[in-house]
């Protein structure tokens, strides 16, 4: 069967370009630190948490999950915005079905090799366009754009789109991630211009 395109919200929108950002034509790099050179045959994705027993899948494992495509904008919060990107990958509803959740879980923080992390609430990580991506219009994710699984959350500043996964974690508390603690948002949606954190 062929798979139906999950269309993300905001590309219905007449103007689809949040209030301070620009439209770039290509899908820049940007990340802090290097590219980590990920060894597939090591790579393990890890659920964690407030979960009744936690799951550590591998490479091969991730790949057999049942994938979803997803049509999205992009909007760095540092003013640029790609528009029309095609996701392929495994939906963030597909960890529900890999582990039972606790009930007092109400947060993630996405982890990624070399400490980068991004926290979200739960309805956040579940909404039905966020995924596990591991292909963007139609290739193999690239090392520098998050080899081999990246997080895409289309809703929310591009930054809480972690590149390189290597698993979720369940809190019941909020906690920040690696820029929300360096003075971004906590939460980052872009039509409300939540850029920085004010305290
Ligand atoms: N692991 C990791 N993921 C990351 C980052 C990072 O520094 N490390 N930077 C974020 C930021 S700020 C942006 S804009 C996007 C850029 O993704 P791209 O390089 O694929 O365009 O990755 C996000 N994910
Ligand atoms: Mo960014």
């Amino acid at each position: 069967m062929k798979k139906r395109i999950i269309r993300s919200p905001a590309t219905e929108r007449e103007d689809r370009v949040p209030p301070g950002q620009r439209v770039v034509e290509k899908l820049p790099v940007l990340h802090y630190g290097g590219i980590p050179e990920i060894n597939v045959s090591k790579w393990t994705f890890r659920i964690w948490g407030l979960v009744r027993k936690e799951r550590i899948l591998n490479y091969e494992e991730f790949m057999s999950l049942p994938m979803v495509k997803v049509f999205s904008d992009v909007h760095c919060v540092t003013g640029w915005s790609k528009l029309n990107n095609l996701w392929e990958g495994v939906s963030t509803s597909v960890i529900k079905e890999l582990v039972d959740i606790l009930p007092e879980a109400k947060f993630v923080m996405v982890h990624s090799v070399g400490g980068y992390t991004t926290n979200l609430t739960i309805s956040d990580f579940f909404q039905l366009d966020a995924l596990f991506a591991v292909k963007h219009d139609g290739e193999t994710i690239t090392p520098a754009h998050g080899y081999p699984v990246r997080l895409v959350v289309p809703r929310l500043y591009f930054w809480k789109s972690a590149k390189w996964v290597t698993g979720v974690e369940f809190m019941e508390k909020d906690k920040r991630g690696f820029w929300e603690e360096r003075g971004y948002h906590n939460h980052g949606d872009p039509w409300r211009e939540e850029r920085y954190s004010i305290y």
